[in-house]
């Protein structure tokens, strides 16, 4: 299991980018979008990814 990683698209920055992917991807379990690595695509890796926020 890799480890988590709110950055989705690995552009070096945690941003509007990342936040879309994810959303686009709740209910789903594509493990790339998965920042918390829990197995599925949620409001909790929307949580994560804004605790991670770099604007
Ligand atoms: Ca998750």
């Amino acid at each position: 299991m890799p480890a988590a990683n709110p950055d989705v698209n690995e552009s070096g920055k945690v941003d509007i980018v990342d936040m879309m992917l994810v959303t686009r991807f709740i209910g789903r379990s594509p493990v790339n979008y998965d920042a918390n690595c829990d197995g599925i695509v949620n409001t909790l890796d929307l949580i994560q990814l804004a605790n991670a926020w770099q604007p």
